[in-house]
């Protein structure tokens, strides 16, 4: 497993704005996650939340890089995905709070952030689900010949699922525009990772659907944003999929009712001194991207836009009991698409 830095590579293409726009959102996406932690124990809003820190940079860098029109389908922790494509942090709260305001009007789960005006598909509760909705989506883009990519997420516990496979076994076959990223931050729920699969890197699955599989350090910045890059083109070049397995931490519990105790202190510790926001500042910082002056005007703006999305949230109403049967169903929108020519293929011989 390489880092960026031992691949000599340096985020050239981005701009200092571009790399200071993406420094906001890793911070917003991390100041934000804090602070619903705080009320959800303060109890001003209802359910739960499944905290993402330390895990941002899987997230946040590969949404941050795809198009508008392209299609990201996140599972229960990616709040990032949201803030890296750049849905409204208002909404996201809208959203924990379960307010008609939210882009579900509050009939959801609060960690279900979808948004269809930026193409992020509604995760389901059922782990791996986006990626076979994800793979339907890039089988659409490639028969409308629509040069749009999918990014499908799952954590490592997800990719036990047969859906998961179902969904890479296909985008083989059919050579997709689609990338899977795997967030392995060693734990689904409870269960150590050593539990669900045999192997140790989980891109080692990519080889039984015939497409490219890489493990990164997924708390390096510049090596998510270089690989999730690589993937993105080559899906966009009608090369096929790729599987980029993430290697990351949750600092917390699987959800803000478990305290996590199934772990080693010694474990969260180690993790914590790999923390993907720091690592980005001094990177930043050594460029001359970054400076004390920068930061605080960044972290003055994430307080004040997180501050706004929770007096939004929190002003908003609670959906009317007679509208939940509204909005069910999406009505007769049977779309029916000229069926592409079958492939003539010439078998080869069986080999012994
Ligand atoms: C099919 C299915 N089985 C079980 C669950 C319960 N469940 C919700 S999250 C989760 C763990 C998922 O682990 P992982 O994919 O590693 O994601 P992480 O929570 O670590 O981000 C489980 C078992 C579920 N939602 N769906
Ligand atoms: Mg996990």
């Amino acid at each position: 497993m390489l880092n960026a830095k031992q691949k000599g590579e340096d985020m050239m293409d981005l701009n200092k704005e571009d790399q200071r726009r993406l420094f906001y959102r890793l911070l917003l996406c991390r100041n934000f996650d804090e602070k619903m932690r705080t009320l959800f124990r303060q109890a001003r809003y209802a359910g739960t939340f499944f905290s993402c820190v330390g895990q941002e940079a899987t997230t946040v860098v590969p949404t941050f890089l795809a198009r508008k029109e392209d299609v990201v389908g996140p599972q229960h922790r990616e709040i990032g995905a949201c803030f890296g494509k750049g849905m409204p942090t208002k909404y996201i709260a809208a959203q924990i709070y379960a307010r008609k305001t939210s882009p579900d009007k509050g009939k959801s789960h609060p960690c279900h952030f979808g948004y269809p005006e930026l193409n992020i598909i509604t995760p389901a509760s059922t782990v791996a689900a986006q990626t076979v909705i994800g793979t339907g989506c890039a089988l659409a883009f490639k028969i409308r010949k629509e040069p749009r990519v999918v990014l499908a997420f799952t954590g490592e516990g997800g990719t036990s699922q047969g859906s998961w496979h179902e969904a890479c076994n296909f985008a083989g076959v059919h050579k997709l525009p689609i990338v899977f990223v795997c967030q392995n931050n060693l734990w689904a729920e409870s269960v150590h990772y050593k539990f669900t699969s045999a192997i140790i890197d989980y891109s080692d699955r990519a080889k039984a659907y015939g497409f490219p599989g890489i493990s990164i350090d997924g708390n390096d910045v510049v090596a998510v944003y270089e690989e999730s890059k690589k993937a993105i083109e080559r899906a966009r070049k009608g090369e096929g999929p790729t599987l980029i397995e993430m290697k990351t931490y949750r600092w917390y519990g699987h959800s803000e009712v478990d305290p996590a105790n199934y772990r080693m202190k010694e474990e969260v510790e180690e993790w914590k001194k790999k923390d993907p926001l720091p690592r980005f500042e001094a990177f930043l910082r050594k460029n001359g991207v970054l400076d004390d002056k920068i930061k605080a005007e960044i972290e003055k703006e994430v307080e004040e836009e997180i501050e706004a999305a929770i007096k939004f949230a929190e002003e908003s109403p609670l959906p009317a009991p007679e509208e939940a049967l509204t909005d069910v169903y999406a009505g007769n929108q049977t779309m029916i698409y000229e069926r592409p020519k079958a492939e003539k293929v010439k078998p080869e011989p069986i080999r012994t």
